[in-house]
């Protein structure tokens, strides 16, 4: 996979040159075209393809060409690849208090995580990528995550017991688990699919359009309305390669951001509802849940890191 990644960049970077101005953005993502994300950064090319006469596009290495988002960041952190949009999932090794979204049952509701993302936490957070080499551009919706899996359906944190359940690779996320009673495994998003298949986990969670478009129902037919966490999208820039822009091309970058952040959005609550007719339509057993007794489970988890994250958590909670 690497070989081909380096292959297929080496002949992008060639095909680049241009004029002298001209400049290709490579962005990855792990989705398909068609996904709100790869079409919201679809969308922010054609915004700066109008604003510069051309000069600025954007090619999108999309359904995990260029394999998982661990990896996607470190080639944007290089200056190898010039954007990529990942899950804040995988963004708190980076900049640890991003860990505070990737905390169970910490915002409130979608609007509350819009309130927070997009008013001074958030845009704290993104310029504070600096720091690690990337240009936090910008967050998308990604809507809650609910567990699935292939034995039960879910319905109190002890139903979680004894399943190996995939998560994303943050160790965060394994405290999570071994909260609820479950077994959280860290594995690549580009990797679920074997690793439901040939029994390596039992069972994921996810979102309602990432479980249905990766197909992932089909090996974990139950699918519980926890809806355990709210992990915005995030999509950053190569410090790298940003430092060599001129400032034009920087503000061009910034504006289109905006609009790959609102057609996402509007792209993201259309996809969440015609993935959950999708899902029922194909016969996934859906069942809603009662979230208290989770919130309770988890609660330890969010006092565990609640004094490391006490200040940005205090001011989350403060934001209606
Ligand atoms: C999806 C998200 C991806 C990826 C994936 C995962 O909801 O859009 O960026 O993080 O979850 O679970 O790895």
């Amino acid at each position: 996979m690497k070989h081909v990644a380096a292959a297929l960049l080496a002949a992008t970077s060639l095909l680049a040159v241009g004029s002298a101005s001209a400049l290709e953005i490579k962005s990855s993502d792990v989705h398909a075209m068609g996904y709100p994300t790869t079409d919201a950064i679809a969308a922010m090319g054609e915004c700066l393809s109008e604003k510069t006469d051309g000069d600025m596009t954007i090619n999108i290495f999309h359904s995990m060409q260029l394999g998982g988002e661990k990896e996607a960041l470190e080639q944007v952190q290089l200056g190898a690849l010039e954007m990529t949009r990942v899950s804040v999932g995988v963004v708190g090794p980076i900049v640890d208090d991003f860990n505070a979204f990737n905390l169970p049952y910490v915002f409130r509701s979608i609007e509350h995580s819009h309130h927070v993302v997009d008013g001074p936490i958030g845009q704290d957070l993104l310029a504070r990528l600096e720091s690690g080499g990337l240009i936090g551009l910008g967050f998308m919706d990604a809507g809650a995550r609910s567990f699935y899996n292939k034995e039960r359906p879910i319905e109190k944190p002890e139903d979680l017991q004894g399943l190996k359940v995939r998560v994303m690779q943050n160790p965060i996320f394994i405290d999570m688990m071994s909260a609820m009673g479950g077994n959280g495994i860290p594995i690549a998003f580009n990797e679920l699919y074997t690793a439901l298949q040939t029994g390596v986990v039992d069972g994921a969670e996810n979102n309602p359009p990432s479980y249905l478009t990766q197909n992932h129902y089909e090996q974990a037919g139950y699918y519980s309305l926890t809806e355990h966490l709210i992990v915005p999208e995030i999509f950053v820039f190569s410090k790298k390669v940003w430092d060599g822009l001129d400032e034009s091309q920087q503000t061009a970058i910034r504006e289109c951001s905006k609009v790959a952040t609102e057609k996402e959005r509007e792209l993201w609550q259309k996809m969440e509802q015609e993935a959950m007719a999708k899902l029922e339509e194909m016969g996934v057993k859906i069942n809603e849940v009662d979230k208290a007794p989770f919130i309770e489970i988890t609660a330890p988890v969010r006092e565990k890191f609640g004094e490391k994250y006490a200040e940005i958590l205090g001011k989350i909670e403060a934001v209606e």
